[in-house]
């Protein structure tokens, strides 16, 4: 791990360069043409542009019609193969407590510069205040910064690497994280059972609920003077295991590549975004599609997101399971730990599907 010791280059706050008033972004945070977050493609007609991801009423599923409750299953089954992406309402995490993790984390993106800078993370662990992703020297930068911390597994919460203010913040991730995660675990039986898998084969393979390792990324996007020119997040696809996303409620920044095209997720109130990681795509054999997604930022708004990664235990080999391998559908991958596998995206940075594509094995 020694190439993630320290940053390539000296790291500048988006936030602060955005707050300083500049109406050019510096050409560091300027993407190629074809990375832009282009308008429409010529081929994209109206329908596509209203499209948004399936929203699925998890309410359905105490339902005492058995049809309802399979129509539910149903719709999250063909969310996770089709979209890869789908949003949750009447989830059971409470509404105040959503609010009050966006609220609380706002407040921390608005403290003192030299506050935040305490907690400065290093490319070794990510943990803390961040500004980029990856190590390569050079690299052409997202417009953000983010704040990165362990929840699971126990072992590693070290609530010195939490903010301590606002003094709320501790406590609030606390809660946040325990719900959040509590949620995930009762998602994980549901996409177990829709593949035909033990109700709890997914959490197994993943370490079982002890072991596996949850850890939350909170996005601060700032306002960007010139916001056709660059991303708030790149491409990329998740490498963990599934993503629950609290989005900003107000503002909408995140796209999912749908064929050729980029749909602008529109966020219904209170619901959580669930996108499917690398691991899971993995462990179902590519029935289920983690796919890419990216972030615009604009130049009225800052935005703030909370995404809590859900993933495997480090150290253990994921590997599709055994009962979706077949003849006619070999195990398109080979055995990796999450540890090994996650290296990539922390040294690279975002790179699109890369790193799941190129693990294929057959095909
Ligand atoms: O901010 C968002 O809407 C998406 C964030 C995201 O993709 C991530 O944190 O990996």
């Amino acid at each position: 791990m020694n190439c993630l010791q320290s940053w390539p280059e000296p790291i500048v706050r988006v936030q602060s360069l955005a707050e300083s008033g500049i109406t050019a972004i510096p050409d560091l945070y300027i993407k190629p043409p074809t990375k832009r977050p282009s308008l429409l493609p010529a081929n994209c007609n109206q329908a596509e542009v209203e499209v948004n991801i399936p929203v699925i009423d998890l309410q359905n599923l105490l339902s005492q019609e058995e049809s309802l409750r399979e129509t539910t299953l149903r719709s999250i089954s063909s969310a996770c193969r089709e979209w890869g992406f789908f949003q949750v309402v009447n989830h059971g995490v409470s509404e105040e407590l959503m609010k009050r993790a966006r609220d609380t984390w706002r407040e921390f993106f608005g403290l003192p510069l030299d506050v935040k800078q305490e907690y400065s993370n290093k490319p070794s662990t990510y943990e803390g205040y961040g500004s980029r992703l990856g190590v390569e020297k050079g690299a052409i930068l997202d417009w953000s910064d983010y704040y990165f911390l362990h929840y699971m597994p126990a072992s590693l919460r070290n609530h010195s690497k939490w903010p301590a203010l606002p003094s709320s913040c501790r406590k609030l991730i606390e809660e946040y994280s325990e719900a959040t995660v509590r949620l995930c675990g009762t998602l994980m039986k549901l996409l177990s059972q829709n593949l035909g898998l033990e109700e709890d084969q997914l959490l197994n393979a993943f370490g079982g609920e002890e072991n596996i390792g949850a850890c939350l990324r909170v996005n601060f996007y700032p306002k960007c003077p010139q916001p056709d020119l660059t991303l708030g997040l790149s491409e990329h696809s998740d490498p963990g295991g599934l993503t629950l996303l609290l989005p900003d409620e107000n503002v909408a920044g995140l796209q999912v590549r749908k064929g050729q095209n980029w749909v602008t997720v529109k966020p219904v109130p209170n619901a959580f975004i669930v996108n499917i990681g690398d691991q899971m795509q993995v462990l179902s054999n590519a029935i289920y599609k983690s796919v890419e997604h990216r972030v615009i930022v604009n130049s009225v708004k800052d935005r703030v997101s909370l995404a809590l990664f859900y993933n495997p235990k480090s150290d253990l080999l994921i590997q599709p399971a055994k009962k979706l391998v077949t003849k006619d559908r070999p195990a398109l991958y080979a055995p990796m730990t999450f540890d090994q596998y996650r290296l990539f995206i922390r040294t690279k940075g975002p790179c699109g599907k890369a790193q799941v594509e190129s693990l294929k094995s057959y095909e």
